[in-house]
């Protein structure tokens, strides 16, 4: 059940006025109910006013101009990196490069450590829950080089099989574990802490997609001893086209670059380039620089809350969610227990199509994804061609768990069931 944590220490309709899309009504009487963070998430004010200060007041290109609106574009875009790099508590602010997101992340990975160290014999491990994102980069790059990819299996109780990930790690040459820390399905915890300090011991490095995990709880890369870390400010309040890829700078040092262009060289001439120093190595181009500003903003609101307490009234809520979903019949919840469990929650109910249910919620202006959540695999291996999902955040609340359970009510009503 619900603690009184929610309802008196975490003022949840403090922040949620501070979302102005949450005041937004459905249709007459009837509230926006925004079940799909684990897309994206909304913005609270301050985010949307600092980009649009941005281009108000001082648009300009980074790193390039000497003039005064140049000189503020590249001292906000700056300090945005610096907020990033204390709140993964990197060492350096060369450790943390800009992307697009988690998926530019991953695959900047994998086209320059993994084109550079990866060849035929080598194995790289992921697992069956990952997000596409962390499957097909691998898989274009292995059949160009012609190394393995051994997936870990999921447990029945969602869990990922440690004793498989064990086991190839002790009989087969690993270069790479990439792996989820928290799965944007199944909502599973995973135990990166154990991940990274057994693939360490044989040597091998760890690449973890943060993109569900660094919006709901603390991470502290140095703590973890990860090797690169990715994750996407979309969905942690901050602007589409904004993202991290963290990297030991040892290894970012080391990587020849990915993308070619303005800022990522030191000279060029006709005959070769050189590159520049950390991390505009990895920055060719102008970057998106309202999206950057933008995510140190995003980072500004959820300090301010606070992560642990944002992490709290998350289980709160997933805990209760996932209690009153028991009371819907024909209805399954795929994943683990509460307590090992992000604030996820992919359903089927028998009888409806996951598409129709997500259907039939909207027409009640309750907001969840069905598909396959960018996971293929793992719905083959959940023997599933779709799944409904509830993916809480900040600002949800219990009445808005009570809200999707009547629409299910309802909706298994509408199919006569
Ligand atoms: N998952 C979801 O509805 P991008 O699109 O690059 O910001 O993030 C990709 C990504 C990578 N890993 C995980 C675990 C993710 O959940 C996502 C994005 C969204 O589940 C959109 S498919």
């Amino acid at each position: 059940m619900i603690t009184a944590r929610t309802t008196t220490e975490y003022d949840v309709e403090a922040v949620r006025s501070d979302f102005p899309i949450l005041r937004q009504m459905h249709s007459d009487n009837v509230p926006l109910v925004y079940l799909d963070n684990a897309a994206t998430s909304q913005k609270p004010a301050s985010v949307i006013e600092a980009i649009d200060t941005y281009y108000r007041e001082y648009n300009a290109n980074v790193h390039r101009g000497i003039h005064k609106l140049s000189e503020q574009a590249t001292s906000a875009y700056e300090e945005a990196r610096l907020k990033v790099r204390k709140f993964i508590n990197a060492a350096s602010k060369r450790e943390i490069l800009f992307t697009r997101g988690t998926t530019e992340s991953i695959n900047l990975v994998a086209q320059t450590w993994g084109r550079a160290n990866l060849k035929a014999g080598d194995v790289v491990i992921s697992t069956v829950m990952e997000h596409h994102s962390n499957i097909v980069p691998w898989q274009i790059l292995a059949a160009e080089k012609g190394f393995t990819i051994r997936y870990v299996p999921v447990l029945p109780d969602g869990t990922l099989d440690l004793d498989y990930l064990g086991e190839v790690l002790s009989k087969e040459p690993v270069k790479l574990v990439t792996l989820m820390h928290v799965s944007n399905v199944l909502g599973t915890i995973n135990p990166i802490e154990d991940v990274i300090a057994k693939a360490h011991k044989v040597g091998a490095l760890v690449l973890v997609d943060g993109a569900q995990s660094v919006p709901h709880m603390t991470i502290d890369v140095q703590a973890l001893d990860v090797d690169f870390f990715a994750f996407s400010g979309h969905k942690m309040l901050g602007p589409t086209g904004s993202g991290v890829l963290y990297g030991k700078r040892a290894l970012l040092e080391a990587m020849p670059p990915w993308m070619g262009g303005g800022d990522m060289i030191s000279s060029v001439k006709l005959t070769g380039s050189t590159w520049n120093d950390l991390p505009y190595k990895f920055e060719a181009g102008t970057p998106a620089i309202a999206e950057a500003i933008g995510l140190g903003y995003a980072i500004d609101y959820l300090t301010q809350i606070g992560l642990a307490n944002i992490h709290q009234h998350e289980r709160d809520i997933i805990g209760y969610a996932l209690d009153r979903l028991r009371e819907v019949p024909g209805l399954t919840v795929y994943g683990p227990t509460a307590d090992q469990k992000g604030a996820v929650a992919a359903f089927t109910v028998e009888g409806i199509h996951a598409h129709d249910i997500a259907q039939l919620l909207d027409s009640e202006g309750i907001a969840v994804r069905a598909g396959h959540h960018c996971a293929m695999p793992l719905h083959e291996h959940l023997h599933v061609n779709a799944t409904a999902r509830a993916s809480f955040y900040l600002y949800n609340t219990p009445a808005e768990v009570d809200a999707l359970i009547t629409a299910l009510h309802n909706a298994r009503k509408t199919f006569q069931l």
